[in-house]
């Protein structure tokens, strides 16, 4: 029998016994949603999963449930290998360089590069959540509150609350089917986007204060000492990124992130639409989507930042 997508991904889940899933490093909303939404219902099927993040869950998600099952580290045997919402096999991280190419691929980044062995690749999805929620029962996986639960914060996070520019009527339904379940949005809203730790919110202060603009970019640096001085314990920006791309009057938004290892992680936002900031991540062979990507930068901060401001510039004609 010729199946489609969804009885091979079906079928590959019936016969597995222990599923291993992971998604990228630096782990967003999304990431997160997606990895315990899918390791919830693949549990409730009666498999044994392994959730693993090489970063872990950031205190913002911790309140999901399933959360605490997700480990650091890969341990012991596994059948069956799933990545979500993850355009590029080397974004898993350090825990996954020796594995083998991963059964089953599940994304929505545009850049995704279909390195599995099944690729369900839906670039017009909101979020990888939003395909999950779609695409679950298809696969005989019930979708319960604590399910719901995580993958609304997935598409929540993706779409920043729903004002992103391709949140569609579609997005808005899958939420309302996901609020059916009897999760409460209003407070997956709060945890994911509004409330902030007291540490996050002054590493948000050291970062206002060195914004600059220029050519219609406007950027700001974190070096690992404004981690330090902020008592901030993650290695992101805190989601800085979405609060610089609101700022009037520029067209890209891009934030530095110093690293430990001397390279620097890059995000971009595009404040207008038509310009294509995949491109310019591509360039630095980042990825993601048209109005939002990001790279990691071999190099020092101030090389790696006057690179990026001058290819910017000239690959998005701004
Ligand atoms: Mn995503």
């Amino acid at each position: 029998m010729n199946l489609d997508i969804d009885g091979e991904i079906k079928q590959r889940l019936e016969q597995a016994k222990n599923v291993l899933i992971t998604s990228h490093v630096r782990p967003d909303g999304d990431a997160i949603g997606s990895l315990i939404g899918l390791g919830l219902a693949v549990q409730q099927a009666g498999k044994n999963v392994q959730m693993v993040l090489a970063d872990g869950v950031s205190s913002t998600f911790r309140h999901l449930e399933g959360a605490e099952q997700v480990s650091t580290k890969v341990d012991g045997k596994f059948d069956t290998f799933i990545t979500v919402d993850c355009a590029d096999f080397k974004r898993t991280g350090k825990p996954f360089e020796q594995l083998a190419r991963p059964d089953i691929n599940i994304d929505h980044h545009i850049t995704n590069e279909k390195f599995g062995k099944l690729n369900l690749v839906e670039g017009q999805e909101v979020a990888t959540a939003a395909i999950l929620t779609n695409h679950l029962p298809r696969w005989g996986m019930a979708i319960t509150q604590p399910v719901a639960s995580a993958l609304l914060t997935g598409i929540i996070s993706d779409t920043l609350g729903f004002r992103t520019s391709n949140t569609t009527p579609e997005a808005l339904r899958q939420a309302a089917q996901l609020m059916e379940y009897g999760v409460d949005m209003p407070e997956l809203y709060m945890r994911a986007l509004v409330r902030r730790s007291f540490s996050s919110t002054r590493y948000w202060g050291t970062g206002l204060a060195k914004l600059e603009q220029k050519n219609g970019i406007v950027w700001t640096t974190l070096t690992l000492s404004d981690r330090k001085s902020a008592g901030y314990g993650g290695n992101d920006d805190a989601d800085l990124i979405n609060v610089i791309s609101s700022i009037d009057g520029n067209k890209v938004g891009i934030i530095f992130v110093e690293q430990t290892d001397k390279h620097v992680k890059v995000s971009w936002r595009a404040m207008d639409t038509g310009i294509n900031v995949a491109k310019v991540a591509k360039h630095f062979k980042g990825g993601g989507h048209a109005a939002a990507a990001g790279a990691d930068i071999p190099g020092e901060l101030s090389e790696v930042r006057a690179s990026v401001l001058h290819s910017t510039r000239e690959l998005l004609n701004i």
